[in-house]
């Protein structure tokens, strides 16, 4: 070491006290970002908390590098590190989803979404995807997003009366439609999804399959929900929600080499999910994404991780239980993943998702206002809320806690005073009592890492 050069170690130490003398302004914003998720619930399906040594990998000088390309074949020099951390991340996520290719660079699960449409359809394919008024997603052909203004979208929609996705009215559309592509995967479905059948349906009308498991890529690696790698053609996740960093990924399970065919050769699927990737959709990835995407595949092996996946679910079964025991419409009567679709508008005539939303964070608890299947609602106001348990099971919360926060919620939308879709007032009194609670809750679990 020459005089005036820092270790690694001693560089990185100090990273977060430079910050606060350097920027104290963005410092302060995380301080308090930090006390938020510190004194309030998490309840917010889509999110949750990943671990110091994730943080570390992304806040690293991995994330100087630049370059294009795939391991072994880039486009600048200095590549012999971060080829290895791409390696072995792909590496860490096949064995953690049990697929036969990763693709760890996509920025999102959006992303993902992208790569692989544009890896195999020409602009004007058909594409039928999960309803997005329905809790499909963006990136599945909603309107304002590009894969919506490239293709031909057609959704389907889940049952009227259930809330189920009808596979044989799926079936029957695909005949109708003659998709390029199926996709599977939703933000608002609580039910487990029966991946086979998709494939069948798939299959029957000579489409590919892609399955965005943004939502259940925690519960699918640790055998929680059942897996989809060796049904789709395509697996895309992004990887925090399952308690990663942010970012997407694409999985590949028995057909990764299927070819693919082109006017003048063939490609194995793979080989086109490449080239979409770059220079298809993105420049070059985020090294330090891919540091901590591994770190976290790796955790994701523990024992912990995976008993945690079950108990995610059980709490959240937990809760719709106790909220239907409490005379709310828990949507399809319960679940059987991480997340719990409450009706709010049938528990109270002139309660909206929004109303609920604002007055359940008001006092301490942070939750989804979500449009529920054939919502009258707008998209603003909606009648629902969506709440999920990955958070508050990752700070170590069971039965006891999940019954409490089920009558912390009740007595807030029973008693928020509601004025219009959108204006409530709720009793100071009621306000710091719930919130007063909430921190004590919060208090005796603290976030883990
Ligand atoms: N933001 C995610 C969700 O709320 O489900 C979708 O990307």
């Amino acid at each position: 070491m020459f005089p005036g050069q820092l270790s690694s170690q001693a560089f990185h130490e100090d990273i977060f006290s430079t910050l606060r003398d350097d920027d104290s302004r963005i410092y302060e914003l995380i301080t308090k970002e930090y006390e938020r998720l510190q004194n309030t619930l998490q309840l917010i399906a889509a999110e949750n908390q990943c671990s110091k040594a994730v943080l570390a990998a992304l806040g690293s000088v991995i994330q100087n590098k630049t370059t294009e390309g795939f391991p072994g074949a880039r486009y600048h020099g200095g590549c012999e590190v971060v080829d290895e951390v791409e390696r072995l991340a792909a590496a860490r996520a096949k064995e953690a989803f049990g697929a036969k290719y990763a693709n760890v660079q996509p920025h999102s699960g959006s992303q993902a979404n992208q790569i692989c449409m544009t890896a195999i359809l020409k602009a004007g394919d058909k594409v039928l995807s999960h309803g997005l008024e329905q809790g499909g997603h963006p990136s599945h052909g909603g309107s304002g997003s590009l894969t919506g203004k490239f293709f031909e979208i057609e959704s389907y929609f889940v049952d009227k009366r259930s809330f189920l996705l009808d596979y044989d009215a799926i079936r029957e559309q695909a005949f109708k439609v003659r998709p390029k592509l199926i996709v599977c995967g939703a933000s608002v479905y609580s039910r487990e999804i029966d991946f086979k059948r998709f494939r069948e349906i798939a299959d029957e009308v000579g489409a590919y399959l892609l399955a965005d498991i943004s939502h259940l890529a925690g519960l699918v690696m640790a055998g929680a929900h059942p897996s989809c790698v060796d049904y789709a053609h395509f697996t895309t996740t992004s990887t925090y929600k399952a308690g990663g960093p942010r970012g997407g990924l694409i999985l590949m399970g028995k057909d990764y080499d299927l070819p693919m065919k082109f006017s003048d050769r063939d490609m194995p699927l793979w080989k086109c999910i490449q080239a979409a990737t770059f220079p298809g959709v993105q420049g070059t990835p985020y090294f330090n994404n891919m540091a901590a995407k591994a770190v976290f595949f790796k955790e994701t092996l523990s024992d912990e991780y995976k008993a945690r996946q079950f108990k995610i679910i059980e709490n959240a079964k937990r809760l719709a239980g106790n909220l239907s025991g409490l005379g709310y419409d828990v949507l399809t009567g319960g679940t059987d993943n991480h997340m719990v679709l409450i009706n709010v508008e049938s528990l109270r005539e002139a309660l909206t998702g929004t109303i609920a939303q604002r007055s359940l964070e008001d006092c301490g608890m942070t939750v989804d206002a979500m449009l529920l299947p054939y919502d009258k609602k707008p998209v603003f106001i909606t009648s629902g809320i969506r709440l999920g348990t990955p958070i508050v099971t990752r700070n170590g919360m069971g039965g006891q806690e999940i019954d409490s926060i089920s009558e912390l919620i009740d007595v807030v939308l029973r008693e928020v005073k509601v004025k219009s879709d959108s204006e409530y007032e709720i009793d100071k009194s009621l306000r710091d009592e719930v919130s007063n609670k909430v921190k004590q809750l919060c208090g005796r679990f603290p976030m883990r890492y």
